[in-house]
């Protein structure tokens, strides 16, 4: 391939598209609150429509909610580049947990397009629906319908807490723009990066700019429902008793200590549990708990999230227990092809890099199998995510955008 035609990113620019974007649901704490497809997750795809349209980028829907932002290249029946990640945020979290693979990746665009280069390949940046999982289950589920990993009917029919169907949100989606071409699911890249914020410390710690990401670990989630009796929290001695809540905490302290490891390297989290009926004097008779289990070795998944149905049963005492995995992916390796891109990139700029896996889930654990993929971090302060403390230093995100914009250089000039 003759030499690319690397171009200079506008640091300046990308950074004020992030504060622009950040606007879209921003919340009083200076964070975001954008579950997937609300009226402020919506406006913020529309935002970045309207800044495509500007710099006459092609903007794409497809059926499941993911849009598409295109660039065309000198060979439009070329496989595309794919860069892009999600806008949805986790309930009152962070302004820069999805967007900065989205941003980074426009930033790519505008930058060619600055420099009136064409590339061979088009490049796209896909912004995937519902990554994150938090308003409807399971996350990374517009990247899943898309790649066809998850079923796009089914994936059309979750409801939110309130009923509402992710089929009636995307409808809105298409209303919100109803320029945007239609966009077939399932359509091949030629490659596929993300850039993301680290969300851990390991960067910040050892001053290093650029995490080249090999590797996302695998995870196993678990819905756990133990059943009791509702009874007057008075009158009903212990001995009668089938508290749900007793044996919940039982079965979690049991569960959180078959989990620790010496090394801290399994991730094993109850963020929800939901004592039912809630009320100061019935003993309850219902609990519901979320399990999140992640770890880097295949092995350990199996052992210790088997364990999970086992002690649940052993520690439910008078109560009944009904354990369901609802999601689960296997540890991945990314494309040596592209980080070395990567690596290459960050040396070609001076910025000091590492290679590293990613313990966060991602959209590009669904491109693995169709192209060559891989990740790029960048530090955000104290690994501080799903947080609206989330921030991260403008010449890191300036620093993430021009790794990106030479490894989709170099992807779109591939024969
Ligand atoms: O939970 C995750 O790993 C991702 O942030 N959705
Ligand atoms: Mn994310
Ligand atoms: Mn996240």
């Amino acid at each position: 391939m003759s030499n690319p035609s690397y171009v200079t990113i506008n640091a300046d620019r990308v950074w004020l598209r992030h504060m622009d974007l950040s606007e879209t649901g921003i919340t009083a704490c200076g964070g975001v609150h954008r579950p997937a497809l609300t009226a402020e997750d919506i406006q913020a795809h529309v935002k970045i429509s309207e800044w495509a349209a500007a710099r006459g980028f092609d903007v794409e829907l497809d059926a499941i909610g993911n849009m598409f932002i295109c660039r065309a290249g000198s060979a439009p029946s070329a496989t595309p580049v794919g860069s892009g990640s999600h806008t949805d945020s986790q309930p009152y979290a962070g302004r820069f947990d999805g967007p900065l693979g989205v941003l980074t990746a426009f930033e790519a665009l505008e930058a060619l397009e600055d420099a009136g280069v064409t590339t061979t390949r088009p490049i796209e940046v896909p912004i995937w629906n519902n990554e994150e999982g938090a308003r409807f289950l399971p996350g990374l589920s517009g990247s899943g319908a898309y790649t066809g990993a998850l079923d796009l009917e089914q994936m059309l029919d979750c409801v939110d807490c309130n009923g509402v169907t992710m089929r009636s949100c995307v409808a809105q989606l298409h209303a919100a723009l109803p320029t945007a071409k239609n966009r077939e699911l399932g359509q091949p890249y030629a490659g596929f990066v993300e850039a993301h914020i680290e969300q851990s410390t390991i960067l910040e710690d050892a001053d290093e700019i650029i995490g080249i990401v090999t590797d996302i670990q695998g995870n196993r989630r678990f819905d756990v429902k133990v059943t009791g009796e509702n009874a007057h929290s008075g009158t009903t001695p212990r001995a009668r008793r089938k508290d749900a809540f007793v044996a919940a905490t039982d079965i979690a302290v049991a569960l959180r200590e078959v989990f620790w490891d010496e090394e801290d390297v399994a991730r094993f989290t109850i963020g929800m549990f939901e004592v039912l009926p809630g009320a100061k004097s019935i003993v309850p008779g219902e609990v519901n708990f979320f399990i999140d289990f992640r770890h880097p070795s295949k092995e350990a998944l199996k052992e210790l999230g088997d364990q999970v149905e086992v002690i649940a049963q052993r520690r439910a005492g008078p109560c009944t227990v009904s354990v369901t995995q609802v999601s689960g992916a296997a540890p991945l390796r990314f494309s040596d092809k592209v980080t070395d891109l990567i690596a290459a990139s960050a040396e070609r700029h001076g910025l000091a890099s590492r290679r590293m896996i990613s313990c966060a889930g991602h959209d590009a654990r669904h491109f693995v199998s169709i192209c060559p993929t891989a990740m790029v971090f960048i530090p955000c302060w104290k690994g501080i995510s799903h947080n609206e403390l989330e921030s991260a230093e403008p010449e890191l995100v300036a620093a993430g955008a021009q790794v990106i914009c030479d490894v989709l250089v170099v992807i779109a000039g591939w024969a």
